[in-house]
This record gives structure tokens, sequence and C-alpha cells, in this order.
């Protein structure tokens, strides 16, 4: 890739957030690293490339963010108290999220939301036509974006324009509730390539784009021509930074804090974990339940058997958040008032943020790591966890509705919906021998470290750089233009 020209740059990408985040540190607040996988892959992509990201820099800075980023130029992109009620907590969290997370809250849809999404998406072009020098490649991030790759088309038709949703894409049969669902689809078309966690999201998006829109496919369906251009359609798996978990979880430091976490904690004969992000989605509640339950029956005893669940503060200004919350914690305390011991609770629960090495260290120190949602794009968490079992202990108890499960097929699996079968699958990781348990979790590690994060953000953009057919044949699909 050539460097940039002009003061544009050859790669763009654009997301909801900037890879900063405001710290407020008393008086002074400083910027940091948002955490997680991706901002390190893209940052390594961007740093080679002379690349460039576009975002908002949030609601809790009162200074503008920096300029740039470890030598990556950053863009902020404005969005104002208004907006942030109607695009970001309206539309992007309380309609896109629970709609494409099987509906478990019931979507709300309102003009107004929609208004200031449109609007919101439209800033978010203009910078990227802006910031691209010509041919560039933009790479657009997940639900609240969805109208850009459109849009900049429009502006810049020049352009490679790559999009990929970190979430779920839902079946028709949902998708098609939303009163906008025309639009969101040509927005997504827009892009040359659009990628998704796993096929069946592709498969779903290309039904329903086929279906509502003058898409059509030439014979293989994750390959659309919209209007007069080939889109590719395809599933990304997304994946962590397989190393820094391995070197982590090695150093000594890290793991004495796993001893000292199960000494303080009693020292349990077993250590139960969970870690999410505070959502809805999560399942967070029925897995506390199914714990319970299991104290309850007597198959668990309190201060032998632990449970650890942290939950990351999340969304905190939107009221659903705010509500599950409250139904979590009131969960933890029912399962304590009724099975714990004085000194034992069956459940250590904390809503704080941990950072990295504490986070290997509780991953380290748990027997039976628990991720339970009714709906992940991928859960970057289960991958963790099997990553940081160097010496193949530990067991993964794991949700066939994350994302996660098609390639960690040697998990523990079940239906969240499905309180026996939690219990069971709970059951079935204690009991199950020591050599099946080891066997299951270096397939699964196999599994993760052929694909690292670095390779998921190389091979879609060598996707996206790689030359399209323009003008392939195609089967009329039906489209009446309705
Ligand atoms: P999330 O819904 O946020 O991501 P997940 O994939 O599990 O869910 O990612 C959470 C990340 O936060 C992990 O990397 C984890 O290490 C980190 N984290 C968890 N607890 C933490 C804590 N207490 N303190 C600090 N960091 C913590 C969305 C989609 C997912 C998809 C990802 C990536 O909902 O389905 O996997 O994007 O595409």
């Amino acid at each position: 890739m050539s460097s940039s020209s002009r003061g544009r740059s050859n790669l763009v990408i654009v997301a909801n957030r900037l890879p900063v985040r405001y710290s407020p540190n008393g008086d002074a607040g400083e910027w940091l690293t948002s955490p997680g996988g991706l901002v390190s892959a893209l940052t390594a992509v961007l740093r080679e490339c002379e690349g460039l990201w576009i975002g908002w820099a949030g609601t809790a800075g009162h200074e503008p963010p920096p300029k740039d980023y470890e030598g990556i130029p950053l863009r902020a992109v404005e969005i104002n108290a208004e907006e942030y009620e109607n695009f970001y907590l309206g539309f992007s969290n309380a309609t896109l999220w629970p709609l494409y997370h099987d509906a478990i809250r019931y979507p709300e849809f309102h003009r107004q939301w929609w208004h200031a999404y449109e609007e919101v998406n439209r800033r978010y072009a203009a910078a990227a036509a802006e910031a691209a020098a010509e041919g560039a490649m933009v790479w657009v991030h997940d639900y609240q974006l969805q109208l850009v790759p459109g849009m900049l088309r429009a502006l810049r038709p020049d352009l490679r324009i790559g999009f990929f949703l970190h979430i779920p894409f839902p079946a028709t049969e949902l998708f098609t509730q939303m009163p906008w669902r025309r639009q969101i689809l040509e927005g997504i078309l827009g892009a040359d390539l659009i990628g998704f966690q796993v096929h069946s999201a592709a498969l779903n998006f290309s039904r329903v784009a086929r279906r509502l829109t003058s898409a059509q496919s030439h014979g293989m369906p994750l390959q659309l021509v919209y209007e007069g251009r080939s889109v590719q359609v395809g599933a990304f798996p997304i994946s962590i930074d397989s190393a820094r978990i391995v070197e982590t979880a090695a150093e000594p430091a890290i793991r004495s804090r796993a001893k000292e976490i199960r000494a303080e904690l009693g020292d349990p004969e077993l250590v139960l974990l969970g870690v999410d992000r505070l959502d809805y989605t999560k399942g967070i509640r029925q897995r506390i339940k199914a714990v319970s339950e299991l104290h309850a029956d007597g198959y668990f005893v309190a201060g032998r058997d632990v449970m650890v669940q942290i939950a990351v503060p999340s969304r905190e200004s939107d009221p659903h958040y705010d509500e599950a919350r409250k139904e979590l914690e009131q969960s933890v305390s029912e399962a304590n008032g009724d099975q714990g011991l004085v000194g034992r609770p069956i459940i250590h629960y904390l809503h704080q943020n941990v950072d990295f090495d504490e986070l290997v260290a509780l991953y380290l120190a748990a027997d039976i790591m628990l991720v339970t949602p009714f709906r992940d794009g991928m859960n970057l968490v289960a991958k963790e966890y099997v990553m940081s079992r160097t010496d193949l202990s530990g067991r993964l108890v794991l949700s066939e509705f994350a994302g996660a499960a098609i390639e960690l097929r040697d998990a523990f699996l079940v239906n969240p919906h499905d309180l026996e079968h939690v219990k069971e699958a709970i059951r079935t990781a204690k009991e199950v021998s020591e050599k099946e348990a080891r066997s299951r979790m270096a397939r699964m590690r196999r599994r993760i470290l052929r694909r690292t994060v670095y390779d998921w953000a190389n091979s879609f953009l060598a996707a996206l750089a790689a030359p399209h057919d323009e003008t392939p044949d195609v089967v009329d699909n039906g489209y009446s233009g309705a």
C-alpha cells in the first residue's frame, strides 16, 4: 500500500468511538487507550498503512481528544446532547441492539431517533469523504454506522468501502420489523465488502437484501450485484491477541495473583467465573439462578463451591441498563440470601472494570468459566479464557447462541434459555474426566491459535483490496421495487 497523499489517508477506519477514552482523574483528566483487542489490532494495521481513525470521543471528555494516538491521526466526530439521546441511547441502543439480539427486549421504533441516526451517520460519512485519499480503503464498523457506506459512496465513488458488523444480523422475520429496513440495507450495500462474525449472519443479510432491495445474487448467495457493482458478503470471525494473553498468563506475578484470588475466596474446591459487560443479552441472571439452584439441590455447598461474577459497567446513562443492573443485583442478593452462609456468599459480585492483568488472573483462578449469552455476535471473553489456560486446565460452559460456539465446539455447549440444560452442563463440566477436559481445551486452543485478531484485520483488508468482478452474471431475485 502506498503512503498517504496531500494529508489524506489510504486507509481510514470509521468507528463509533475513537481508540481513546477520557478518564477523569481528579482535576487532571487523561486520555487512555480504549480497552480491547480491536484497538490494538487496528492500530497495528493503521500504523503500517499510515491510516487514520474517525470516531466519537465519548461524553466524558471536557477537553478535546488528542490529535493523534500512537502516531495515528484521529478525527473526532461531534455528537451533541440531543443526538446522544436520539442517535446513541435511542436508535443504536434501544432499537438496533435489541432487534439484532433476537428482540430479547422489545425494540422501540421512533421516527425522531431515526432522523438523528441518519443525521449522525451523514456526519461520519462526510468526515470519511474528507479524510480519504483518491482510491483509498475505508473500513466502517458496526451497527451505529450502517448508513455510512451508502452515504460515503454517493460522496466518493472512487473509494473501496468495507463494512463489518460486530453484532449478530437477525433473521428476516425479525429484521423486517424495522420501519427503515430498506434504507438500512441500502446503506450497508454501499460497501464493496460486507463482513459478519458468522456465516449464518451473512446469509441472513443476503436473503433479506435480495428480498427488499434491488440486490441480486449471481448463483452464489454471498456474491451480490447491487446498482451494477459487485458486493461481496462473508464471515470474518473476530479473534483475540492470543500472544498477549499467553504471555500474561505465564507471568509469575499473574500466576501468584490467581492463587491469591482463590485464597481471598476462602480456598474453595471449585471456582466458577462470569465476566461480561453488564448487558441484558449476556444471560447473567439466568446463570446466577442456575448456580443458586445447584446449591438449593445440595449439589454445590456454600464455601466449597463459589462463583465470581464481574459485570463491567456499561451504557450507564441508559435506563434499560440501569434496570438490568437492578434486576441482576436483586438476583445476586436473593441467591446469597437464600443459599449463602455468614462469611460464605455463594456469588461474589463486582460491578467494576478490572484491568487486563487482573482479568487474566481471574481467568487463571477459575475452574469453570460460564459464558451464557442469549445471543452474542462472537464473545471474546470465551476465547480469552481458553487462551489463558496454557496448562490445558479449566472448563468452558458456552452458549450455543454466541458466535464463538461455531469455533469452540469443544466447550460444554448450552441453551441458556433452558435452565435445566445450564445446570446439567455445569455438572458435566465439573464431573468430566481430567483427560477429556484437557483434550477439549487443547482442541479449542488450537482452533483459536489459527487466527488472531491481527489475522482477522488483515484478512478483511486483503479481501477488500482484492479486485472484484465488475459485471457478474446475475440471477433475477424477483425484486419488484416495493
Ligand atoms: P461485547 O458485547 O463487549 O463486544 P465481548 O466480545 O465479550 O463482548 O468483548 C468484551 C471485551 O471486554 C473482552 O475483550 C474482555 O476482555 C473485555 N472485558 C471484559 N470484562 C472486562 C473488565 N471487567 N474490565 C476490562 N475489560 C473487560 C461486541 C459484541 C461481541 C463481539 C465483540 C467484538 O457484542 O459479540 O465479540 O464486540 O467484535
